[in-house]
């Protein structure tokens, strides 16, 4: 497979003003009309180049420039294009290709998705509908004609407004539209079906009347209010927070089963995955609302952060994608709770994408080269992408920020940018220097910071010593240092220190002298303040400001008085965290040994302080009841001894368990009386979430009144948060025939929705015990199994191999086997899928030497298949490198 380079970019030779294409749609096959009005770039550097489209599994019928036919001679095509040596300046290409979407299960391109057409072109999926220039710089305005069968499609979309409609002959009808608005191939879509529709309208701040649609299948009607309902809530959110208005007079949204990943921004006509747009009390969980909530605005945001201003080329592909989460975290923030969201988002970050960072496909929020660019959609890309634009948020403040995002949209409207263009903004508007900032876009890895304090009682003074480093990644043997922001505060005895930051004027604009934001930009700095009048404890990288590794040596008492006093939340919660660590570093280092040591008596007392407080907010209770995970823990402890901790970590939870039963259990209780009708706001959402943890610890006493508990629960709940968290914990205990007969009952109330089978799988294939792998071997050839979708892939699949170590890792490689046959199976069917299967094995390198021997050698073996694609290609041969 070749690599593409960003150095190699160039604009592109032609352009196309207009796009017109015409669908026919038949049981067997699809024809594809294309009229393109295309004239040489006056800004190319080659004026005499030939056209080169790209193309991909496709079969000519019929080609022409300015209605002459170009003979075979004419053209030549191979591999993934077709160059036409000699054309004019200017002229019109008229092609017909013949594709098979009832084939197609790569659900790129145009595909079926039961009984449903639908389209996905981004990145590189509108080569396989037809010839064109596939790259995200050509833009062009569409107009579109679909023709299907009425009964089995009575409904016919495209990007933009509705035109007209016509009854054709032989039971067929015809759908024009049309899409003012230039775009690039990859926000073309179409969609062909039998669906019905919910819909609502919306006033824009100039008074501009949207139709809004949601279309599902007729059984799912129910389950789109909260869609519609973040979507109107994502539309004033930006009108609010960002002055962006919506365009157009029409915006639709499709349900579709079979879908890659969550969702699609195509102009005006977004398609998701079911399993991102419907949602009821009865089927969806907390989770799962807040995802739909999530998703949805991310996707409108994307209208004005992706197809306004959209990119250059893939290499820029954090510019809408690392913004568009920053604007819809900030949303979501807005929405529920600002902590609990962050506390999400930074679990994350610190153990997928520090895990990317750290391993063979390790690149920088705006890569170098890629292979296929599908495997790039990363957590680098989108939430590393986020956190840089959050430390821009963070540098120049609000007001500042909102004039930088303001100068980006007006100053390239229309215009296919890079992310530079967009630092540049930034910087313009602010006057602040991003310059060595900008190295957060091109250097991987992720920083390590170091910090030190030291107090000079007779001077007053506290000076804090920073030292940072990145590790190096492939192709990035030496880094610079980075721009690092560093929110903080001192705290004392009595509260939040006032701070002095010696060399620095206090700023007259902040009321609040009690935090700041230090700019960390050397290899090694020092910062002192002054007039400090006892031994402060740092609260440092508050809100974790920057996506680094922090240490710093606070005892544990100074962990437990962060806990408590910290006026940042998120720090709060860090504290527990950081000292949850060091118990569980302990309890893990003892496993190794073959000895015995208990838990830290001081996590106990603080769970006892948590649950025992009425005054705190039942969400962070919860958070900080949370010990760290086992994916921090692996994150924290290289080699990873994944057996090891995660027996420590099940001995910590039953040490509180046992400890804390009386607090758990009135907590519990106390909650369960609560409820009154489902709602998905933030206040019930924190009192499940503490409700159903106290369920967990208590379940793990393995005694009868914790299992009467917990099937009350199961039988009697109105709503899936409860009943999952239930059956989860019932799954996961050694409550033999209750387990087997719920799982039965679960699947005989919920078989008709997909979205809770899958649910149903994935609790399943993530239970901790012995024997796992048998059970998600069985699951495979379940008659709700189906290996071409991939939410089913993912949540039998993907939840094994991604969200279960202890048994993923299991010692004798089975784990590994089964992994490697379905990437082999899957690489075909759906490279993308396959590809991003393989993520848990390509960090081989950081777990002990037995488990790396037999991960390697599951590699080598999807290596040595003959046909692989260059999805699973590039991450094969880059983690063996
Ligand atoms: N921008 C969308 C990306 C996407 C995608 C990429 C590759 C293959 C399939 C895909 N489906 C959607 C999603 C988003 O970030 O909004
Ligand atoms: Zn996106």
């Amino acid at each position: 497979a070749t690599t593409i380079y960003l150095k190699d970019y160039q604009v592109p030779d032609f352009l196309i003003d207009r796009t017109a294409l015409h669908f026919e749609i038949f049981d067997s096959h699809t024809l594809v009309h294309s009229t393109l009005a295309m004239r040489r770039n006056p800004a190319a550097k080659n004026a005499s180049a030939p056209l080169v489209l790209d193309g991909c599994e496709l079969e000519l019928e019929a080609l022409s420039i300015d209605d002459q036919a170009v003979t075979e001679s004419g053209y030549e095509s191979a591999g993934e294009s077709l160059t036409i040596h000699t054309v004019p300046d200017s002229f019109t290409l008229r092609c017909t290709t013949r594709i098979y979407p009832q084939n197609n299960t790569s659900l790129e391109g145009l595909y079926k998705s039961s009984t449903m057409y639908c389209t996905q072109c981004e990145a590189e999926g509108f080569r396989k509908i037809t010839y064109f220039l596939d790259r995200p710089d050509v833009m062009s305005v569409y107009t579109v004609t679909v023709d299907a069968d009425s009964k089995r499609c009575p409904v016919l979309l495209s990007n933009g407004n509705l035109v007209s409609t016509e009854t054709l002959e032989g039971g067929r009808h015809r759908a024009v539209w049309e899409d003012p608005h230039k775009k690039p191939a990859y926000l073309f879509a179409l969609v062909a079906g039998d669906l019905e529709r919910v819909s609502d309208t919306f006033t824009t701040m100039n008074g501009r009347k949207v139709d809004l649609h949601i279309y599902v299948e007729e059984k799912d009607l129910d389950k789109c209010d909260h869609a519609m309902l973040s979507l109107k809530n994502a539309m004033t959110w930006d009108e609010e927070v960002y002055g962006r208005e919506y365009d157009l007079d029409i915006f639709n949204i499709v349900a579709v089963d079979d879908f890659n990943m969550g969702a699609m921004e195509n102009k005006s006509l977004n398609i998701f995955n079911t399993s991102c747009v419907l949602a009821s009390p009865g089927t969806t969980t907390d989770a799962g609302f807040q995802r739909v909530e999530g998703v949805v605005a991310h996707e409108y945001f994307h209208n004005w952060s992706g197809n306004r201003v959209t990119c250059r080329d893939w290499f820029q592909l954090s510019l809408k994608e690392g913004f568009t989460v920053f604007r819809d975290a900030e949303f979501s923030a807005d929405m529920g709770s600002r902590v609990v969201k962050r506390v999400e988002d930074v679990g994350l970050l610190r153990t997928a994408q520090f895990a990317e960072d750290a391993g063979p496909m390790a690149h920088p929020v705006r890569p170098d080269s890629y292979m296929e660019i599908s495997n790039f959609y990363t957590v680098t890309i989108y939430e590393k992408g986020a956190e840089v634009v959050r430390m821009i948020h963070t540098l120049l403040g609000p007001e500042l920020f909102r004039k930088g995002s303001d100068l980006y949209f007006d100053r390239f409207d229309g215009q296919a940018v890079t992310c530079e263009d967009f630092v540049k903004a930034m910087e313009d508007a602010s006057g602040m220097d991003l310059g060595q900032f900008r190295l957060w876009y091109s250097q991987a890895g992720t920083p390590q910071v170091d910090a030190r304090g030291e107090y000079d009682a007779e001077a007053n003074t506290y000076t804090l010593t920073f030292k940072q480093s990145c590790p190096k990644t492939p192709g990035q043997p030496q880094k610079e240092p980075f721009h690092i922001p560093i929110a903080m505060g001192l705290l004392g005895d009595a509260g939040a220190l006032r701070l002095e930051l010696k060399g620095e004027a206090p700023n007259p604009d902040t009321a609040d002298n009690t935090h700041t934001v230090l700019h960390l930009k050397q290899a090694e700095q020092q910062f002192v303040f002054e007039n400090v009048p006892e031994k402060p404890v740092p609260s440092l990288l508050r809100g974790f400001s920057a996506p680094v590794k922090l240490q710093f040596d606070y005892s544990r008492d100074e962990l437990l008085f962060l806990m408590q006093h910290d006026d940042d939340g998120f720090n709060r919660w860090e504290a527990a965290q950081q000292l949850g660590v060091l118990a569980l570093k302990e309890l893990v280092a003892a496993h190794q040994n073959n000895e015995v040591r208990a838990l830290d008596e001081r996590l106990i007392t603080a769970g006892r302080n948590l649950l025992n407080d009425d005054s705190l907010d039942l969400a962070m209770v919860a958070l900080m009841l949370t010990l760290p995970t086992e994916a921090y823990m692996a994150e924290v402890m290289q080699p990873v001894d994944v057996l090891s901790i995660h027996a420590a970590r099940m001995q910590a939870r039953l040490e509180l368990a046992t400890a804390l039963k009386e607090e758990f259990t009135n907590t519990y209780r106390t909650l369960s009386r609560r409820q009154g009708d489902y709602q998905p706001s933030a206040e019930q959402i924190a009192q499940r979430s503490l409700k159903n943890l106290c369920l967990q610890y208590l379940m793990l006493l393995n005694d009868e009144h914790s299992l009467q508990v917990c099937m009350e629960q199961l039988d009697t709940s109105d709503n899936m948060t409860d009943r999952i968290a239930a059956l989860v914990a019932l799954v996961n205990s050694e409550h033999e025939p209750q387990k087997a007969l719920a799982l039965q009952k679960f699947y005989q109330d919920w078989q008709h929705e997909p979205l809770v089978i899958n649910q149903w799988f994935q609790i399943q294939a993530t239970s901790h015990l012995p024997g796992t792998l048998k059970r998600v071997q069985e699951l495979l050839n379940h008659p709700a199994f189906e290996i071409r979708n991939p939410n089913k892939v993912r949540a039998v699949i993907g939840a094994f191999c991604g969200q279960n170590a202890v048994n993923f890792h299991q010692t004798d490689g089975a784990g590994y086997r089964f992994l490697a046959d379905r990437v082999i199976e899957l690489n075909t069917l759906n490279p993308q899928i396959a590809s991003r299967l393989l993520g848990p094995l390509s960090k081989w390198r950081k777990y002990l030497p037995e488990q790396q021997a037999l991960m390697k050698a599951e590699l080598e073996r999807i290596a040595a298949e003959p046909k692989l694609s260059r999805d699973v290609f590039e991450v094969v041969s880059k983690s063996l490198a």
